[in-house]
């Protein structure tokens, strides 16, 4: 199986160059194709593309360029959650990858926009793909679902209402859950719809998801604690000076370091019931670089 890093430099590149070729053709108005492709083309790591298509890679290899632009699909969404979250009624943010965030560079009214625009973009492009009509309808589901109000939504509202109160560990994690988790697990689980995956196979995704997407936020929480601004971008200690409920917060660094260690490993051991018919690596190599 090919190693995350090769898989990141192969694909990576494509997602970039087909993100900028799709926006250039489907956004006509100049002001709003540049704000959209301003925040898409930002520098994101793309770890939710990659996410769906290590899952491709694992189990069909084959269906490789044609998921392409189901993985692009998931960035825009992706992006659009970012260029609101930043917006002066929520986050406030100046710096995003440490470039200005898009309502500083292009106004908050054309941030909304982008961010309005983004959204039926990516189902747009679900509906377009070449795959049999019942499979992108369970794409476009699972997309709706994950980023929808049962999910990334209600996890952005349930991060606002809680800087008025203290949340237990419990009312935490559901909140990462819907907040970050959601999107990290549709990705997957997108991934194995497009390979058409048996419900024992699929039932094992979705624990590596639930358990990666805890992890990935535990490990955004503590690097806020631990980098500097320079390193992430964006400016740090931000979740403390804004009340927010985090892990360190609630745990402690170490209590923090501990839960990270505990998601992953309960992430791997999702992934048992597949080892025997499947090469693992490359899903379980995302869990090694949240580890370091
Ligand atoms: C506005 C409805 C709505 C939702 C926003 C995702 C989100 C919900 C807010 C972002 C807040 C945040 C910093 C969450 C922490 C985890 C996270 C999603 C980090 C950013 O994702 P990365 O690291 O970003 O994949 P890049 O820059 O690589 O794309």
């Amino acid at each position: 199986m090919i190693k995350l890093t090769d898989f990141r430099t192969e694909l990576v590149p494509a997602l970039d160059s087909l993100l900028s070729m799709k926006l250039r053709q489907d956004i006509k108005e100049p002001a709003l194709q540049a704000a959209m492709t301003y925040s898409v083309m930002a520098g994101g790591k793309r770890v939710r593309p990659l996410l769906l298509l290590a899952v491709v890679q694992t189990f069909q290899a084959s269906l490789i360029p044609q998921s392409l632009p189901a993985a692009a699909a998931i960035e825009l969404i992706h992006t659009y959650s970012l260029i609101h979250d930043d917006l002066p009624a929520m986050d406030n943010d100046d710096l995003r990858r440490g470039q200005a965030t898009n309502h500083k560079k292009f106004g908050e009214a054309l941030a909304i926009l982008a961010g309005d625009g983004l959204q039926p973009l990516a189902f747009q492009w679900l509906s377009d793909l070449r795959f049999a009509d019942t499979v992108k309808i369970k794409l476009i589901r699972e997309l709706a679902l994950g980023a929808g109000p049962l999910n990334m939504v209600a996890g952005q509202v349930a991060d606002m209402q809680g800087e008025h109160k203290a949340l237990s560990l419990a009312e935490l994690k559901a909140l990462h859950r819907c907040k970050t988790g959601a999107l990290l697990k549709a990705s997957l689980l997108m991934g194995a719809v497009i390979c058409e995956l048996d419900s024992k196979r699929t039932a094992a995704l979705s624990d590596f998801a639930d358990h990666l997407g805890l992890a990935f936020q535990i490990k955004d929480d503590i690097l806020d604690v631990t980098s500097t601004a320079a390193e992430l971008g964006k400016p740090v200690h931000q979740d403390q000076a804004a009340n927010k409920n985090t892990y360190p917060g609630l745990l402690g660094l170490d209590g923090a370091q501990t839960a990270l260690t505990t998601e992953l490993t309960a992430a791997r051991r999702a992934l048992d019931p597949l080892v025997a018919s499947t090469d693992i690596s490359l899903l379980a190599a995302f869990l090694t670089e949240l580890a370091n």
